[in-house]
C-alpha cells in the first residue's frame, strides 16, 4: 500500500503542475459516461497511469476516463478505480478540484475497497487517505506531504451540499432537503464534489447529496471512481454513506462505470435521509 501512496504523491506533483500550467480547454473526446473531457482530464489521467504501471502489486486499473480496465501485472494484489481530476470544469475559474482513489481486492466492487485516498487542489494541496479506521490528513509544505490531523466526523453537522437539478427532485427529497434548511444548515456547494466533501469532513459534518432524480433515476456520480472511494472515506471518519436506503458499499456493481444515488454525512443526517427515504421506495 505504502508504494500506492508514493505512487499518488509522485502523480498528485505532476497534476498540479498540469492545473497550474495547462490548458483548460476541451479535448475532442467523450469519456464512457458521455463527458467532454478536458485537456487537463486527459493529462492527468496520462501521469497516473503512468506512475500505477511501474508498481507490480498492482493487477488492474480503470480510469474514469477510459472505456476499460487496463490490466497492469496478473499476480498483483490491488486493483485501482480513479477519477483523475474530478470537477475539472472548475479549474479555469479557479474553484478547488480533486483526484479520487478507490483501491481495492479481488473485484472492483464496494464490498471489496480497502483504502481510498482523495487529494484536494485549492489554495493548499492535500491528501486525505482512509483505511477502514481512521482517516488521515497530509498537507504539501515544500514539495512534501506532513501529516496534519486525524479527521473525525461529530454526531451532527450544520452544512448541506445538495446536488443535482432542484426540478427533477423527487417531492420527498426536496422536502427532506428544506426540512434541513428550516434546522438551520448553511448551504455549501461548490459544484466540485471533492471540495465539498472535503468541507464537510473539516468542519465537524453535514450532509452532501447526489440522489435518483426523474431525468437520472440512478444518480449522476459514478460507483468505482467516486461514490465507494467517499463511502469508504466517511465511513473511516465514523460517519455513513447510504444510497438511501442501504449501505452504499453494498449497491450491486453491473458495470464500471455504473452510477448510484448517494449521501454521504454523519451520523444524524443519514439516519433522516434512511427514514425517509425507506418511507418513499
Ligand atoms: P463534474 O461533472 O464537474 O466533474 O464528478 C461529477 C461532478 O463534477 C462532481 O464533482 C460534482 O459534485 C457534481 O458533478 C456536480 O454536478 P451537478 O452540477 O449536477 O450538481
Amino acid at each position: 500500500m505504502n508504494e500506492i501512496i508514493e505512487a499518488i504523491k509522485i502523480a498528485t506533483l505532476e497534476i498540479q503542475e498540469i492545473i497550474i500550467t495547462g490548458d483548460t480547454g476541451k479535448s475532442d473526446n467523450q469519456n464512457s459516461t458521455g463527458d467532454t473531457q478536458l485537456k487537463l482530464d486527459i493529462a492527468s489521467d496520462i501521469v497516473i497511469e503512468r506512475e500505477f504501471k511501474k508498481l507490480s502489486c498492482i493487477k488492474e486499473i480503470v480510469s474514469e476516463e477510459q472505456d476499460d480496465i487496463v490490466k497492469i501485472n496478473e499476480n498483483g494484489k490491488y486493483l485501482i478505480a480513479y477519477d483523475p481530476l474530478d470537477g475539472s470544469s472548475l479549474v479555469d475559474v479557479n474553484l478547488s478540484v480533486g483526484s479520487i482513489y478507490g483501491i481495492y481486492e479481488n473485484d472492483f466492487t464496494g464490498a471489496n475497497i480497502v483504502a481510498s485516498i482523495y487529494v484536494v487542489f485549492g489554495p493548499r494541496v492535500e491528501m486525505v487517505i482512509a483505511d477502514g479506521k481512521t482517516l488521515k490528513m497530509y498537507r504539501l509544505q515544500k514539495g512534501e506531504f506532513v501529516y496534519i490531523q486525524d479527521i473525525k466526523l461529530e454526531e451532527k453537522g450544520k452544512l448541506q451540499a445538495p446536488g443535482s437539478t432542484q426540478q427533477c427532485w423527487y417531492p420527498h427529497h426536496k422536502t427532506m432537503i428544506d426540512a434541513f434548511f428550516a434546522d438551520g444548515y448553511r448551504l455549501r456547494y461548490s459544484g466540485g464534489m471533492v471540495p465539498d466533501l472535503h468541507q464537510i469532513l473539516l468542519k465537524g459534518g453535514g450532509l452532501f447529496s447526489y440522489p435518483g432524480t426523474s431525468d437520472k433515476p440512478k444518480g449522476k456520480l459514478r460507483q468505482l471512481f467516486e461514490v465507494f472511494p467517499f463511502a469508504f472515506t466517511y465511513k473511516s471518519a465514523g460517519g455513513q454513506a447510504t444510497d438511501g436506503i442501504n449501505d452504499v458499499l453494498e449497491v450491486p456493481t453491473t458495470h464500471i462505470h455504473d452510477t448510484s444515488p448517494c449521501f454521504f454525512g454523519s451520523n444524524y443526517e443519514i439516519n433522516i435521509v434512511k427514514e425517509v427515504y425507506s418511507k418513499n421506495v
